[in-house]
């Protein structure tokens, strides 16, 4: 393999998540890409890595970021999508609390407007605070909101739990949030 671990686990969310197009592929509506396809067109466009390197990149990604099919010839990733993507999950009860981490210079906004789902196609929640102190790290110096989910689910909002233990809903009106 060519690249680095974390250079290769950013080029398949950036083909799996975002833009397949910039190799050719083609994600089914809910997101699967044939490992196959993949494999020849990431390797023709100049990413060169084998069946093994991806396989491990899936068993070794610190957030379970890709899942395989039950057959094992797909692979898509878990969230954080901006492509349209339908991932079939159904919505289920949420914690009484999530979490969302996010940056400082956010917070005024998210409070004031609601969180929304901007470039991806639905609000990322965390079940810890840990892993949303982490998010939020990625945008600057890091705030951790309170989201009350279950009282959002009694009221009808959808949740669903993606395979990495992240939950994903569409937004979160101000009502809902506070400052952790
Ligand atoms: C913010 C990563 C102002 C929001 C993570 C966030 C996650 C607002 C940013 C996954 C706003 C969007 C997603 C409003 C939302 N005003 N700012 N009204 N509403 N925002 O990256 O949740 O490592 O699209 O707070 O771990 O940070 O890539 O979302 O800061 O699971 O696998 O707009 O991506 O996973 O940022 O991260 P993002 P996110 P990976």
């Amino acid at each position: 393999m060519h690249t680095n671990h974390a250079q290769f686990s950013k080029f398949l969310s950036l083909v799996l998540r975002h833009k397949p197009d910039t190799i050719g592929l083609t994600l089914d509506p809910q997101g699967w890409a044939s490992i196959d396809e993949l494999l020849a067109k990431s390797n023709a466009a100049g990413t060169r890595f084998s069946r093994e390197d991806l396989l491990h990149i899936v068993a070794t990604s610190d957030k379970k970021r890709f899942s395989l099919s039950d057959d094992g010839q797909r692979i898509r990733a878990a969230q954080g999508h901006s492509v349209t993507v339908e991932l079939g999950l159904s919505p289920q009860e949420p914690p009484s609390i999530l979490y969302h981490g996010t940056a400082t210079r956010f917070v005024d906004s998210i409070l004031s407007e609601g969180l929304r789902p901007q470039s991806r196609q639905q609000v990322h929640l965390s079940a810890d605070e840990v892993t949303a102190h982490r998010v939020g790290q990625r945008h600057g110096k890091p705030a951790i909101l309170k989201v009350e989910a279950l009282r959002m689910h009694t009221k009808g909002f959808k949740f669903v739990l993606a395979d990495n233990g992240v939950w994903l809903t569409d937004q979160v009106p101000p009502e809902f949030l506070s400052s952790a």
